[in-house]
């Protein structure tokens, strides 16, 4: 019943039902004049697409206008999850498209549901990439991604009799409304082949593979400002001309599309499983792609943006800012370096100076094996002329120790950027990023300290200023505003303000209503609402039924034995066991709980899987156990992803973040959970010890040893020191004696066992911490009795999170490391 006419700007929302309405007939996806939820979907974010590109076209012209420095930030990782709400909520027509669907005969809630996560990461990393660009992008600053676009993502995880299934993401089965194709950014990237010499004595690689990288653009808009970046994710593509037609007639089909079948490869998933030689070198070719692609990218930009004036290549730096998220885009080094002197004839002084001034790098981790490291001969094959430039950086580097830091000379073994023990030799990708950044920097204060004090420790007396901290932070914006708007209403009203969600910093005003009755009241309703919507939810995807009275308990991450889901549910087995034993008076005083854990355990890690098992089971016996079940519960929430954790966590009251101390490098949805008004368990690790700091030790329950205590602990292991607790050992002869099932936990089991030995041993000291968790339990349980404590607690965790926005994470880095400033579209 509208005029079938395009109204890309109009706000009315009987113009924005129009402009659906005109997708919904002429962008032909589907068959004509069917308008059900999906089409009804893929429409409206058509609709909002149009008002994005506008802003995105206006904000690059004012950028090549301006020519800022401008800052490229590099990830193997994006989790952007859906783009509706944050859209049209950046956009701030959240009612506006609400009332156009209504006029369609739609509601905005369902249409959302449609939406498929773009879920091109792992975790936390990933989750940070996809936060910053909001900041970057609410902030105005002059600022893209850059990534892959993996058609597959990693995998989505169902959960089966058997544990956790593995199953590639369908997010582009159809197609993704959200990302523009841009046919004329096109970049040749070469693989394999050898290094010939010029009759001048400068090298050219020549290559045995060429690839093109097409660009897929995503907009990124920023939170009510008409500044909208991208990202930009590569394709890779073989071209017609690398289609043999002759081989095809001979029915030789394979072989004919060959190249074709090798390009859908790099970019088909996320962490190929790495266990082959094939799998290693995917994974190495991967990394390129996105590497080479980029820089050819930022370079032609810069080239293009000089306007006609001469080029001045020591001027780089103070155009580009390069930062390398983790070791993944490590060969930006060895690139940027050969593209500077191969193909622009810069000496090597001169690109040295423009690479370390232009590269800065983030340290995610200090777990020894996601240290990457790859073998030399693997990059000989693939990077001949890279490994040629990463010897020569290592030779000079070495050169330089010996010249002018001898004392470091018994060091150099371990500094070097080439490890080459005949049996194993490798190129040590994190030394190289140290050694070629201008800023190394960790992601809490914690991880940063632990850095220099021991992974980085020799390179600190080499360059004292090179390494900073930036602790982490999440978007306001999708991780309260949009994911809790009734949350998001009483902060609002209750600050008089809305300024929050861009100043993060002006909770803390709610601090001085922490024991108001009235606010209590509307926050617990408020929380009460989340976690009605997060029972509903539970109850569709898993079956069971949770009591949104009971004390809804959450960890949600990767499963890994140092964020010790193993712990957490060796806990609830605990409390099982006591609840089993106690009489149904006793029962009565037992605080109800229900203990959801989710995460995806990678494809090829056993241990991980077998937890993902012990869950499942462990839920599946008590859940439908009546004596207890009124007491407790046990989910496991399958195929956690980012708009499921836009579901738990504004419903959660605990959360678990309770990794062995000094092992976390940050973590992030500690910081969410505590934004939107959940408690803590936790261990001092990662930015947990900043969480504490700001909203209060007493509103926090900690427990476990601390980073320092963890090396001796180890050692008193080794030596017969250790002595379990009594419930420790109960917990665990409970699962061998079979009663969640014949599965043979024993291999989970023993890696708490033994004396020593990483992955055995009880390495993550699960044992250790067994006694002083379940005490900090016994508080919780507690606390949770006393009604006004616990939302006073909470509202104080709340007010306390305003450190923890990536608006400052973001600010800190533009201003500390990458040195650009705001660029806001007029
Ligand atoms: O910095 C983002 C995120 C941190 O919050 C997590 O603590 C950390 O584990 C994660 N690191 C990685 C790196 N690879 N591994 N393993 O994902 O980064």
């Amino acid at each position: 019943q509208f005029p079938a006419a395009a109204h890309p700007l109009a706000d009315e929302p009987s113009d924005i039902a129009s402009n659906i309405n005109y997708h919904a007939q002429y962008s032909p996806h589907f068959s004509p004049f069917k308008f059900e939820l999906e089409q009804a979907y893929y429409a409206t974010a058509e609709s909002v697409r149009d008002r994005l590109i506008q802003q995105w076209n206006d904000t690059y012209a004012h950028f090549h206008k301006v020519d800022p420095k401008q800052t490229y930030y590099l990830s193997m990782e994006y989790l952007q999850g859906r783009a509706l709400t944050n859209a049209i909520g950046n956009l701030n027509l959240q009612g506006a498209y609400a009332d156009a669907l209504n006029k369609l005969g739609h509601k905005l809630e369902a249409i959302v549901d449609q939406e498929k996560d773009a879920a091109l990461g792992n975790g936390g990393l990933g989750r940070l990439a996809s936060c910053f660009l909001d900041s970057m992008a609410t902030l105005n600053l002059p600022a893209w991604g850059y990534g892959l676009r993996y058609r597959y993502g990693l995998f989505k995880q169902r959960i089966t009799k058997d544990g956790q299934e593995e199953i590639a993401e369908d997010w582009l089965e159809k197609f993704s409304p959200w990302e523009v194709v841009r046919h004329d950014v096109v970049f040749p990237v070469k693989f394999f082949g050898r290094v010939e010499v010029n009759p001048d004595g400068t090298r050219k690689w020549v290559p045995g593979e060429t690839m093109q990288a097409l660009a897929y653009d995503v907009p990124i808009p920023g939170y009510k400002t008409k500044n909208t970046i991208s990202l930009r994710l590569w394709e890779a593509r073989a071209s017609a001309a690398d289609f043999n037609l002759f081989q095809f007639n001979d029915g030789q089909y394979e072989s004919a599309a060959q190249l074709h079948s090798r390009a859908q490869q790099i970019c088909a998933v996320l962490y190929p499983g790495d266990a082959t030689e094939e799998g290693k070198l995917l994974r190495l070719k991967q990394q390129f792609f996105l590497c080479s692609a980029s820089l050819q990218d930022i370079i032609s930009r810069f080239k293009e943006r000089k306007h006609g004036k001469s080029l001045k290549w020591s001027e780089f730096p103070s155009k580009v800012a390069v930062q390398l998220n983790d070791t993944h885009p490590t060969l930006a080094i060895p690139e940027l370096m050969r593209l500077l002197m191969d193909e622009e004839g810069l000496g090597w002084d001169e690109a040295w100076d423009v690479t370390t001034r232009t590269i800065a790098y983030t340290n995610h981790t200090v777990l020894p094996e996601a240290l990457e490291k790859w073998s030399q001969a693997v990059m000989w094959k693939l990077l001949p002329r890279h490994m040629e430039i990463i010897e020569e950086i290592d030779k000079r580097f070495m050169e330089m120790i010996k010249a002018s830091h001898s004392n470091l000379e018994s060091k150099l073994s371990s500094m070097r950027i080439l490890d080459n023990n005949p049996e194993k030799a490798v190129v040590r990708m994190a030394n190289l990023c140290v050694v070629s950044s201008h800023t190394v920097n960790g992601v809490a204060q914690l991880h940063s300290d632990i850095l220099k004090a021991e992974l980085f420790s020799d390179y600190v007396s080499i360059w004292p200023k090179r390494f900073q901290n930036k602790t982490n932070g999440i978007t306001p914006r999708r991780w309260l505003r949009f994911c809790s708007p009734e949350l998001s209403n009483i902060i609002t009203r209750w600050l008089k303000t809305d300024k929050w969600v861009t100043n993060l910093d002006l909770l803390v005003g709610l601090r001085e209503f922490a024991d108001n009755a009235d606010l209590q009241a509307e926050w617990s309703s408020a929380k009460m609402a989340n976690k009605n919507r997060l029972a509903q939810y539970i109850m569709r995807v898993t079956g069971v039924s949770i009591d949104p009275n009971s004390l809804f308990d959450i960890q949600i991450k990767r499963i890994h034995e140092y964020k010790r889901q193993l712990l957490n549910i060796l806990g609830a087995i605990y409390r099982y066991k006591k609840l089993k034993e106690m009489s149904a008076n006793e029962r009565k005083n037992v605080t109800p709980r229900t203990v959801m854990i989710g995460g995806k355990a990678f494809a090829t890690y056993t241990n991980a899987k077998r937890i993902v098992k012990l869950v499942s089971d462990v839920g599946a016996v008590v859940n439908s156990d009546p004596e207890v079940n009124n007491y407790l519960k046990v989910v496991f929430v399958p195929n956690y992803n980012v708009s499921v954790a836009e579901i738990l966590i504004p419903g959660s009251e605990l959360s678990q973040h309770i990794s062995t101390a000094g092992m976390e490098a940050s973590g992030t949805s500690n910081m969410k959970f505590s934004l939107n008004g959940c408690l803590i368990i936790g261990t001092l690790d990662g930015a947990n010890v900043e969480i504490r700091e700001e909203i209060g030790n007493e509103n926090f329950f900690l427990f476990g040893a601390t980073a320092d205590e963890v090396p001796k602990l180890r050692k008193d292991r080794e030596n017969g020191l250790f002595k379990p607790d009594p419930r420790f050992e109960e917990a665990k002869q409970f699962i061998r004696s079979g009663a969640f099932g014949s599965y043979d936990y024993n291999p989970l089991l023993d890696s708490l066992e033994g004396n020593s030995g990483y992955g055995r041993g009880d390495y993550f000291l699960v044992g250790h911490d067994f006694a002083s968790y379940m005490d900090a339990q016994k508080r919780v349980d507690e606390a949770y009795k006393d009604r006004k404590r616990w939302l006073k607690m909470s509202i104080l965790s709340t007010a306390g999170s305003g450190k923890f926005s990536s608006d400052r994470t973001i600010a800190q880095y533009a201003k500390e490391i990458w040195n650009i400033e705001e660029c806001r579209i007029p």
